[in-house]
């Protein structure tokens, strides 16, 4: 029995998957680097500049830091030109419904994401009002699989690793919550990652594991 969870954002709770692809494909495709939707799961869970760098490996690039600074900013500003179409009606009605039903149950959630955007989406998707603490990009300095992300969830939630869960669509996202004692729940891409100590198919199916 689990006394919080701290949920993933992308590709857990909504998937702007598509927004990062578009946004990192013109940069890739200005850069003659050839960029598909596989090289695009790369990217998952991973922080804007690490994703950077894992583009520009792919095309055997190297630039200087203020090069790279610079297109990041350019990527970020496409990615949240495309963020402002979300809504909430973007959410699935079994997320509103688990994320209730963990509340009436009396545990804490938490949003665990590597993103930077990560307020700005809870906010266009009128997600904010299901969660305790939110723990992103601007409060950490390591990304996952680094556990900092989740760890300082679970202290703004004032819970140790230990009471709590931690559900991840991405493989880094799984290896960030066992590195730091969290009991790990995978689902999307994650779900069929043998590291996880459980896998689910719908978001759901939480509720029968907490
Ligand atoms: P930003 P998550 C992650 O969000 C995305 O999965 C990943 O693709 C992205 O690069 C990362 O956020 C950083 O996002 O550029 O908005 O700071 O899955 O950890 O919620
Ligand atoms: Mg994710």
């Amino acid at each position: 029995m689990k006394q919080g969870v701290i949920f993933d954002l992308d590709g857990v709770l909504i998937s702007t998957d598509e927004m990062h692809y578009r946004a990192w494909k013109s940069i890739a495709d200005e850069l003659g680097i050839p960029f598909g939707h596989t090289e695009n799961n790369l990217l998952r869970g991973v922080s804007r500049m690490a994703s950077l760098d894992i583009i520009l490996n792919l095309g055997n690039m190297v630039l200087s830091d203020q090069e790279k600074e610079a297109l990041a900013e350019r990527k970020n500003n496409r990615y949240v030109e495309l963020l402002q179409s979300l809504t909430p009606d973007v959410v699935a009605g079994e997320v509103r419904e688990t994320l209730s039903r963990l509340h009436k149950r009396g545990i804490k959630t938490a949003v665990g994401s590597s993103s930077k955007n990560a307020k700005l989406i809870l906010k266009l998707t009128d997600l904010e009002k299901y969660f305790d603490a939110v723990s992103d990009g601007t409060n950490i300095t390591r990304s996952k699989p680094d556990p900092e992300v989740f760890l300082k969830g679970a202290e703004f939630l004032g819970l140790t690793p230990g009471e709590c869960a931690v559900t991840e669509d991405a493989v880094a996202g799984i290896d960030a919550a066992n590195a730091g004692g969290f009991y790990s729940i995978g689902i999307g891409d994650a779900a069929a990652y043998d590291k996880a100590d459980a896998r689910i198919g719908n978001i759901s199916e939480l509720l029968d594991l907490i």
